[in-house]
């Protein structure tokens, strides 16, 4: 079984006056045919689940607060009763702007899958997600798109902000859970911080600022997995009532109060460099606990104090740092020696600040290991933060003299010397390569000139900060009649600077034989 779409609409529309100038007159002299393909200014999503007492009342008040406003409405039925669909079929057959998704039980994963499945299906430059029992009243619909049409990528209806009211929650009971969840989501994730309502199911989103995002919500919260997956995207809120649930019953339980813990987990595990500072947090609490267990132990059963320091902050050390690399900046890690370096200094400062410490005040060697241990931790993650790697790399530039050694500088992910017209490349070559490089090479071998390409993930504003891009540099040499390549997948490409100083190494080196520096695959 597939999920049905009843009917798919023609709209009639002229849309000539909702079009700056130009393109109407182009449109004029387009085939009628074309007409029907442009946006709408404006697709309202609606999931539903056994919602018929108050869809005829929603069809209504929308097509009264929309009025002027080219628009379409997409609705995600997941019913289950006999009457829902039947109604929504009418619906849709009198009012063309109306789209219906049926999805069959198997698709029918929960509300956040559907309002999911209908921003594949939505149209509109803007897109509004609302529930469709009239708690969201259709007359902020309007407030909420001209907050997109004036700049925001996302416009939050908010019950939270001054001038909104939560008044609609059914009981006591359903306020607190409301509370708590959404003082939950806040603590967990910075990123929901940037409106006051975090887990409204009433927003309307800028669709280009999304698209191609992949979203994998559980249970009832997609805004929280927008803002999650997004922290770029420009918000603001706007308040409103949220009203009491018109007729029918209420589909949130415990059961979806499981979800949105699971919803909470996989945002955090799942989506590289969520709640940043609160994984380093618990890595960092995490590892001193492994330390501080260790080093207990020891110390009982007759360990020289030093030795057992040493031991125990070495296996915290190493915990930090897997769990680091691991969780909290989840990609790749290049130059791996450079932060084992690091890691080094701060055990050697450690265990010199212990055996300082040890002698200062002989009495609490406990509390005076956890401190050096701190010390130890905190000295590589200074040298980090204060961008000293990038540093030593510009100081040792000079003395790079091979390709291979080049490379590691430029923190490649594979380097290799290539035939002025190359052979094709071997697939793991292949999937490292920005598109059209053998063109490339082959192009500059005969130029003689050296190229930088990047390849760019693309400009949709997603600025989810863990995309990676290909990038190359290709530098002909041609009295070795060889081409260097350089590739790079990173979330930083090559720059103008990387290239500049790749010229200057491949053509002042004077490396005599290029022939040993065969492929290098530098995985990290
Ligand atoms: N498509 C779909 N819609 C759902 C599902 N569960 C709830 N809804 C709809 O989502 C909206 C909000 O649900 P509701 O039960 O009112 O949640 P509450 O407002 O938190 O009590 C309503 O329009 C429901 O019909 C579901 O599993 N699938
Ligand atoms: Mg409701």
């Amino acid at each position: 079984v597939t999920s049905r779409l009843v009917p798919v609409p023609t709209l009639p529309q002229d849309r000539r006056k909702d079009l700056p100038l130009e393109m109407g007159q182009d449109l004029l002299r387009a085939p009628a045919g074309h007409r029907e393909h442009l946006p709408p200014r404006l697709s309202v999503i609606v999931p539903t689940r056994n919602e018929a007492a108050n869809l005829t009342e929603l069809r209504d008040c929308l097509e009264a607060a929309l009025a002027g406003i080219e628009h379409e409405v997409i609705v995600v039925d997941d019913s289950s009763d006999a009457v829902t669909r039947p109604l929504l079929a009418g619906i849709a057959a009198g009012s063309p702007r109306w789209r219906v998704l049926e999805r069959p039980p198997d698709e029918q994963t929960g509300l956040a899958t559907a309002v999911a499945a209908g921003l594949r299906l939505a149209q509109g430059t803007a897109v509004c997600v609302m529930d469709g029992d009239l708690q969201h009243p259709p007359e902020v619909v309007p407030s909420l798109l001209k907050a997109v049409e004036s700049g925001a990528d996302l416009a939050i209806a908010s019950r939270y902000a001054a001038g909104g009211e939560a008044g609609g929650l059914a009981n006591r009971y359903r306020q607190l859970v409301s509370h708590a969840s959404r003082w939950v989501a806040l603590a967990i994730f910075p990123e929901a911080r940037r409106t006051t309502d975090p887990l409204t199911g009433f927003f309307c989103v800028r669709r280009p600022a999304i698209a191609g995002l992949e979203l994998r919500p559980v249970g009832f919260k997609v805004l929280l997995e927008l803002l999650v997956l997004c922290p770029g995207l420009k918000t603001v809120d706007v308040p409103f009532t949220f009203g009491r649930r018109n007729e029918g019953e209420s589909k949130a339980g415990a059961r979806q109060g499981l979800l949105f813990l699971t919803h909470l987990l996989s945002l955090f595990l799942h989506v590289p460099e969520s709640s940043q500072s609160l994984k380093f947090g618990a890595v960092t609490a995490g590892s001193l606990v492994v330390f501080a267990a260790l080093f207990e132990v020891m110390a009982r059963t007759g360990w020289n104090l030093v030795a057992a320091w040493a031991v125990a902050s070495l296996a915290g050390s190493l915990v930090n740092a897997v769990f680091q690399r691991g969780v909290t900046f989840r990609r790749h890690w290049r130059r791996r020696l450079v932060y084992r370096a690091f890691g080094s200094i701060g055990s050697l400062a450690g265990l010199g600040a212990y055996s300082g410490l040890l002698w200062v005040t002989p009495r609490h060697p406990l509390a005076m290991g956890a401190l050096a241990q701190a010390i130890a931790l905190a000295i590589p993650l200074t040298l980090n933060v204060l961008g000293v790697r990038h540093w030593l790399r510009l100081m040792t530039a000079g003395a790079s003299t091979g390709l291979h050694e080049l490379g590691r500088h430029l923190e490649v992910d594979t380097v290799w010397w290539s035939e002025p017209v190359p052979k094709p490349l071997d697939p793991e070559r292949l999937a490292l390569a920005p598109a059209g490089l053998e063109e490339l090479i082959r192009h500059c071998a005969a130029s003689g000139l050296p190229d930088l390409v990047i390849q760019a993930p693309s400009d949709r504003p997603q600025p989810r900060r863990n995309i990676e891009s290909l990038s190359a540099i290709i530098v002909p040499k041609p009295e070795a009649g060889k081409v260097a390549v350089l590739v790079r997948r990173s979330v930083k490409p090559f720059t103008a600077a990387d290239l500049q100083h790749a010229v200057r190494v491949i053509h002042g080196s004077g490396e005599a034989d290029p022939a040993p520096l065969q492929l290098t695959v530098a995985k990290s």
